[in-house]
């Protein structure tokens, strides 16, 4: 038997194998990655481990794919269930830069501390808006939902393996090879031709709805290894003769601790597939859509540490306008000396950031103070930060943008179309969790435990951010 938290392991290798296969650069980033990894853990260990022990940074991958409907996202959501993998968070991309991207995201991922140390599996999945006027016209759209209702992403047995394995727990030996190998095959490039002129059609208003919407099945866009030092990725990857993208997405490299997600990817790479011309021949072209992504993940911040990301942010903008991506970096450091405390420490006391607590078995003489940051200054807790686990729709935004060779267009003269985190839950069918909620209650639920141990209770110690 294997169990959803064994499958999703073995689903992230599956993937994994299947797209090195497709895209060799993916293998070349991974063997950097990995050899990035080893070189920070000889050279300081403990450093290295403060965000999740090396095994699990090693193995760790997160994937993106796009999906065109809601009933297709409600059927990628039941094969992700089977994974132990739920819905965290809305990004709205609509609008959030130059570029045009008709869509709003999820990530699916484990939620419990325990199956995020088995195996943090996670995939940054988005659908289109076939119905934004900004972006579809009414006869556009027409023809995209018959499109996409003509075509069947995920086989029936695959749904039904999906459904047994989250009401069991798990698959049995041969229904498991059988849920992996169907799951995987639903993310392969497909050899089926491209409808060129329908293809472009979409592509002018946006890549990635031509991406999605163009074709008549899904794939995986990119699957993103975690380093622990992204700067010497970047460097490494250059060197080998890899173009990057020209800026490292999210905080800058400085000497207090890392937050959130630093990502950078290298561009989209042509890509083999065949076209359906006007006339009905089939030939053969290329396509850049799939691009390779590195991650360096950080501490996970409290929605007030979260508001203060958003407004440096808003700051760096204003600052480095018109600035190249150097230029941009120095200007980031600068406002993150200004604003951002340098130390864990600080981060915790102020509220900034989660960290989980446990007691030490130790501790200054006496009575343990009645105050959490006493407690940890005295020695009796021991703080540990709690690991960023999601996306940032910025950044999201910045590598939609940047791997497009063509911006698009829109009209923004229209109105949008409405969409949330209700309408993603409902159209899903599931609860769709909101980070913050997440690593609060971890936070808290190991700061009970601690004080349970000390004697003490919440009621006197106040309550966390
Ligand atoms: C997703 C782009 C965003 C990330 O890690 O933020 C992304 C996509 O290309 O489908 O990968
Ligand atoms: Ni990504």
């Amino acid at each position: 038997m294997l169990t959803t938290h064994d499958l999703r392991a073995a689903f992230a290798r599956s993937l994994s194998a299947m797209y090195g296969s497709e895209v060799p650069a993916y293998t070349t980033l991974v063997e950097v990655s990995t050899a990035v990894n080893a070189d920070v853990l000889a050279a300081d260990p403990a450093r290295a481990e403060r965000l999740g022990r090396i095994d699990r940074v090693t193995a760790e991958r997160h994937g993106a794919i796009r999906v065109g409907t809601a009933a297709e996202l409600r059927a990628v959501a039941q094969v992700f269930a089977a994974l132990g993998m739920e819905p965290v968070g809305f990004y709205d991309l609509r609008g959030t830069e130059s570029t045009s991207l008709p869509i709003v995201s999820t990530a699916f991922r484990p939620t419990t501390r325990e199956a995020l140390a088995i195996n943090p599996f996670r995939v940054f999945t988005s659908v289109l808006v076939t119905d934004d006027r900004r972006y579809f016209d009414e006869e556009l759209q027409a023809e995209l939902d018959a499109f996409l209702a003509r075509r069947a992403l995920f086989p029936p047995e695959l749904l039904t393996l999906a459904e047994r394995a989250e009401a069991e727990g798990g698959l049995d030996d041969d229904a498991a090879t059988r849920f992996l190998a169907l799951a995987t095959a639903c993310f392969e490039l497909s050899p089926e031709p491209v409808d060129r002129a329908w293809y472009e059609r979409l592509a002018r208003i946006s890549g990635v709805a031509a991406d999605i919407g163009g074709v008549t099945t899904t794939h995986i866009n990119h699957l993103t290894p975690r380093v622990l030092d992204i700067d010497d990725l970047y460097r490494r990857m250059t060197e080998r003769g890899i173009t990057m993208i020209d800026e490292i997405q999210g905080p800058p490299r400085w000497e207090g601790p890392d937050v959130l997600l630093r990502q950078t990817s290298f561009k989209a790479l042509a890509e083999r597939r065949r076209f359906r011309e006007a006339d009905g021949s089939v030939v053969d072209g290329h396509l850049s859509v799939r691009f390779g992504e590195v991650e360096q993940r950080g501490i996970a911040l409290t929605p007030v540490g979260r508001d203060l990301y958003d407004r440096m942010i808003v700051e760096v903008d204003q600052r480095a306008a018109g600035q190249d991506a150097g230029a941009r970096d120095a200007v980031k450091k600068a406002v993150w000396r200004e604003h951002l405390p340098n130390t864990e420490r600080e981060l915790r006391e102020r509220g900034l950031a989660f960290f989980e607590y446990s007691p030490t078995g130790a501790g200054a003489p006496g009575e343990p103070p009645r105050d959490v940051a006493a407690l940890v200054a005295g020695g009796w807790l021991e703080a540990t930060p709690i690991v960023y686990e999601d996306f940032l729709p910025r950044s999201a935004a910045g590598i939609f943008a940047s791997n497009l060779s063509d911006a698009g267009s829109r009209d923004t003269s229209r109105e949008g179309s409405a969409r949330d985190e209700h309408w993603m839950a409902e159209q899903i069918g599931r609860t769709v969790h909101d980070p913050h909620e997440l690593y609060r209650s971890q936070s808290r639920a190991s700061l009970d435990a601690a004080l349970d141990a000390l004697g003490l209770s919440r009621i006197e110690t106040g309550d966390l951010p």
